[in-house]
């Protein structure tokens, strides 16, 4: 029967290299075996020294890939990633409340490691009014959740009061990733405030490398995948949470500068 596979979505920027964006979600689906589909926003050219150029696709574009994917396939869960403008939040929130997608991962990209801008700063407000209520999980990184809540997050209950307010902004599930910038940490402590209330910390060790890019991507990923499966949402987190770490555990070395991580080290080293 058509549709039973499981199979997840991904709407996001193209990474031309491969490492992030995109291209980053759909190894991750592969890696977990569900079904990738993808709506494109965004294009970036770039390599892994940086990025040198992007342009956006049009909202009546994207509006199409919404309504060719709902009239054909059974899509479980979804994630998204870069979305540039306010113009674009729009066209994706509007769609997605269009068609029923499944449970939504909203991970909230704003710049890349490296510093190159992937969502206007004008754009913050539609991000929080728009796109936060509809996550059932968000995955903010430390520097994302500090623009999401004007927190500033130094100590644990930091974390803590701005999960609490992620969640009164209308996430369900929060998942802040903890600072990964100090080449003296031992781990890296990823802190999860779920919708019941139940909150813990996640921590797995900090790796020396640069080939750190698309871990965001394939961890929002990894979560839109399990659910797609159904798995349920706290299980999906830790998962995710392991799968990024053994992907990043051992890199594969393409590019010469700041390279992925290694979706199939995950795939073949957790369950
Ligand atoms: O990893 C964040 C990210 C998301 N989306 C696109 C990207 C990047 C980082 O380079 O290029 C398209």
């Amino acid at each position: 029967m058509a549709n039973e596979y499981p199979q997840a979505l991904t709407i996001a920027g193209s990474d031309s290299d491969g490492s992030a964006g995109m291209q980053a979600d759909l190894h991750t689906f592969f890696a977990r075996k569900v079904y990738g589909t993808s709506i494109m926003t965004a294009c970036v050219a770039g390599n892994s020294y940086g990025i040198a150029a992007q342009v956006l696709l049009p909202t009546d574009f994207i509006s199409k890939e919404f309504e060719l994917l709902a009239a054909d396939y059974q899509i479980r869960a979804s994630k998204t990633g870069m979305l540039a403008n306010t113009e674009l939040i729009e066209t994706v929130a509007e769609n997605y409340l269009k068609y029923d997608f499944g449970p939504l991962v909203v991970d909230p990209v704003i710049m890349t490691k490296h510093g190159n801008m992937l969502l206007e700063e004008a754009a913050f407000e539609s991000l929080k009014k728009l796109l936060v209520p509809l996550a059932t999980v968000i995955t903010p990184n430390f520097y994302e959740a500090q623009k999401l809540t004007n927190l500033n997050i130094q100590t644990e209950i930091d974390y803590v009061k701005a999960a609490k307010q992620l969640q009164k902004l209308g996430a369900k599930n929060v998942m802040i990733k903890g600072r990964h910038d100090d080449p003296q940490q031992a781990r890296v402590n990823d802190y999860v405030l779920l919708a019941d209330g139940k909150d813990f910390w996640l921590s797995e060790p900090y790796h020396h490398t640069d080939r750190i890019n698309g871990t965001g991507d394939t961890l929002s990923a990894c979560i839109a995948a399990e659910i797609a499966k159904g798995t349920d949402i706290e299980t999906a987190i830790r998962i995710a949470k392991k799968f990024v770490n053994a992907a990043i555990e051992k890199e594969i070395a393409v590019g010469h500068k700041f390279g992925p991580i290694n979706h199939w080290q995950a795939e073949d080293n957790i369950e």
